[in-house]
């Protein structure tokens, strides 16, 4: 048949469904074949499930899921987690399943979800899916749309998935989202995404109020001394991995107060999508810096061509460094080479100027303690190389670490051989779910 005369068949088709009201239907059906049977039979044959390349969560977990009769189901338990941000320190964070952020749940667009709610923390909460169109009653917000979940107490969030996109869930309270209590929901499209990735990443932006001295993070605070990705300041943060060669997409979220710029060194990356789904191809458009406002999740994707540790961080200026009181107080600084003498004695000489002791790998000048506007970088570089070592950070340069701080990562983009390498010693090894990417079929 010719296009033309598919087309006639096509318009003459839809032109009399129209008259009957059911136009859009018919489209879909001719669209979607698979979708007629899930109307006759209520559910979608499993068979007729398309294939996916799974997003890979650093530092995080994904939620596994048992079938139930067609119906993913998930479990889900709302708890106080603590969460080692940097070697230094551990905080009292809020979460799912024992991890902050809590962990990923995976779908694809038209599974039925079941997720089975428990609250193990020490008041009443609610979940709410970020941008998934779900029935009012499925909502998640306490009162208007279901009764408060009180400790101790299950709730049953049912619902099918018709989008595909960067979905988050998360408690309907301020104060505790900004305890922790959020995580990945991602849909996955019914047909795959054009072009395909070889590599999905999800990052989730946090901040966090945490005074010298304690663990608990003050979520009246406005103004906010640790930042994370997936609940580790950088350089605990683990890098993500990228072939030389592949097609990256990044994924980030932010649930907190401050919006966050996120920079990626040394490539140019499209925008492909938000919050509230993929964008088509018509509104993509380069940048290298993608702004993150709260609530959002931006979606970007990339071709990994140049070889490198490409450092991906928010910009804000406070936002790439760590709390430096805590470290005064607990003298955490190191040094990756305590042979440099000169840099030392310097540091030793200064550090007798100012009251409290340090290291530090860089060198600074004679007469830096004389110079107005000094010090500046000099005290905030401490390499801890070893103490975050994993098979990620295998082959970085020596003290690498030193300049990694905040809410900061990269991304390794590696020629095969070191790429393979990597992942060998990944094998055995089990400081993130990152690994060879899998399509799940
Ligand atoms: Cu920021």
């Amino acid at each position: 048949m010719s296009g033309s005369r598919r087309r006639f068949f096509q318009d003459a088709a839809i032109l009399g469904a129209g008259l009957l009201g059911l136009g859009r239907e018919v489209r879909a059906e001719e669209d979607h074949p698979a979708q007629k049977s899930r109307r006759e039979t209520g559910k979608r044959p499993v068979a007729e499930r398309g294939v996916y390349l799974p997003m890979v969560t650093p530092d995080v977990t994904d939620l596994p899921h048992e079938m139930d009769d067609g119906t993913k189901v998930f479990h889900l338990v709302g708890e106080p987690v603590k969460r080692k941000i940097v070697p230094f320190k551990t905080i009292d964070a809020w979460g799912y399943n024992g991890s902050c952020p809590g962990p990923t749940i995976q779908v694809q667009q038209g599974d039925r979800v079941r997720v089975i709610f428990e609250n193990r923390l020490p008041e009443s909460t609610s979940m709410h899916w970020h941008g998934l169109e779900v029935p009012i009653e499925q909502d998640g917000v306490p009162y208007i749309s279901q009764k408060p979940v009180a400790p101790g107490e299950k709730y049953v969030y049912e619902f099918t998935v018709h989008q595909e996109g960067t979905f988050f869930y998360h408690a309907h309270s301020a104060m505790q989202e900004m305890m922790g209590l959020v995580g990945f929901f991602i849909a996955h499209p019914e047909k795959s995404y054009k072009p395909r990735v070889d590599h999905d990443y999800g990052l989730i932006l946090q901040e966090w109020a945490v005074l010298p001295s304690n663990t608990v993070p003050n979520t009246a605070s406005m103004e906010f001394n640790w930042l994370t990705f997936n609940g580790a300041a950088a350089p605990m943060t683990t890098p993500l991995l990228a072939r030389l060669g592949s097609r990256v997409r990044l994924r980030f979220l932010n649930l907190g107060v401050d919006h966050h710029p996120i920079h990626l060194h040394g490539n140019q990356f499209v925008l492909t999508g938000t919050e509230g789904g993929r964008a088509p191809e018509s509104a993509w458009f380069p940048m290298n810096t993608v702004l993150v406002g709260v609530a959002q999740a931006r979606v970007v994707e990339f071709e990994a061509k140049y070889p490198g540790a490409w450092m991906i961080h928010c910009h804000l200026p406070h936002h790439m460094m760590n709390s430096m009181m805590d470290l005064l107080r607990d003298r955490q600084i190191q040094t990756a080479d305590q042979t440099e003498a000169k840099a030392l004695n310097q540091m030793q000489t200064l550090a007798m100027n100012v009251p409290f002791e340090h290291m530090h790998p860089s060198p600074i000048a004679e007469n830096a303690a004389s110079v107005p506007g000094f010090p500046q970088d000099a005290f905030m570089e401490m390499g801890m190389d070893d103490v975050v070592e994993k098979p990620e950070t295998y082959g970085l340069p020596k003290n690498w670490s030193a300049g990694m701080m905040g809410m900061m990562t990269m991304v390794r983009v590696l020629p095969e051989k070191e790429y393979d390498a990597i992942l060998a010693r990944k094998k055995g090894a089990s400081t993130s779910n990152g690994g060879e990417p899998k399509h799940e079929f």
